[in-house]
């Protein structure tokens, strides 16, 4: 059965949505073979009758959906005989939490450090409406009057990280030996931040920049082959 899997797109073909990297990651771990199929912004409400305010959307045979935990929890349902994203319940409650911190305290700071690069990054087309919505997110500033402290704003993402930075002093993994969903979650927000970055978010020598580049190698460089920039100086 194709599955095909709708994935937010900037020009030149810079894939950068974290939700829809956790899921073309947890694809690759069940070895299923996917078509991601790129979309921007203002492309989402047009698809499917404009059921779904966000991507990723997974379509395959009669089902469509979209949320990312949904679309995981499907795959395992459905394909019993490949490897499990969530290998028991207690592992999935457990990666719930660590989404949570991640959302919270990581995401969140990252979209105030990057928002202006992604409106920029965006298609041209894409510009007008991304700008109102996060304008709108952010109290009525301007993307560039919100940003243009960003860089004092690196040391408490950076400071904020110190669990996931202590976690990988002692496996090179959420998961521990090989990554699993808490994993697919974090490199997610990374490469979402290596599609648009203008500012380094790591230093060189931080573990959570090579944790990165682990990620990047992982199922033979499936999210190395997206166009990024430097993400440590
Ligand atoms: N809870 C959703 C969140 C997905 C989400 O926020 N996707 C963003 C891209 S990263 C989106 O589609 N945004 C559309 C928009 O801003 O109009 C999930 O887990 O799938």
């Amino acid at each position: 059965m194709t599955i095909r899997l709708y994935d937010l797109t900037l020009p030149g073909d810079r894939r950068m949505s974290p939700f829809c990297w956790r899921i073309k990651f947890a694809l690759a771990h069940k070895g299923l073979d996917f078509d991601a199929v790129p979309v921007g912004f203002t492309d989402i409400p047009k698809l499917h009758d404009g059921e779904f305010k966000t991507v990723p959307i997974l379509e395959t045979g009669d089902i469509i959906m979209n949320e990312s935990w949904a679309i995981a929890e499907y795959l395992d349902r459905t394909y019993t005989d490949r490897p499990a994203i969530f290998s028991s319940a207690a592992e999935r409650a457990t990666v719930r939490f660590f989404d949570a911190w991640y959302g919270l305290e990581i995401m969140n700071r990252l979209f105030m450090i990057y928002v202006r690069d992604i409106h920029d990054a965006a298609r041209e087309e894409d510009k007008a409406y991304f700008r109102a919505s996060r304008e709108k997110r952010l109290g009525g500033q301007t993307l560039e009057s919100f940003t243009a402290d960003r860089t004092a704003k690196l040391p408490e993402v950076r400071h904020a990280l110190r669990p996931l930075r202590a976690t990988l002093a002692n496996q090179p993994f959420v998961g521990g030996e090989t990554p699993n969903y808490a994993d697919f979650i974090a490199l997610g927000g990374f490469i979402w931040v290596r599609a648009v970055a203008t500012l380094p978010l790591f230093e060189e020598d931080d573990p959570i920049y090579a944790y990165v580049e682990r990620g990047l190698d992982l199922f033979d460089g499936l999210a190395r082959r997206n166009p990024g920039n430097a993400l440590a100086a």
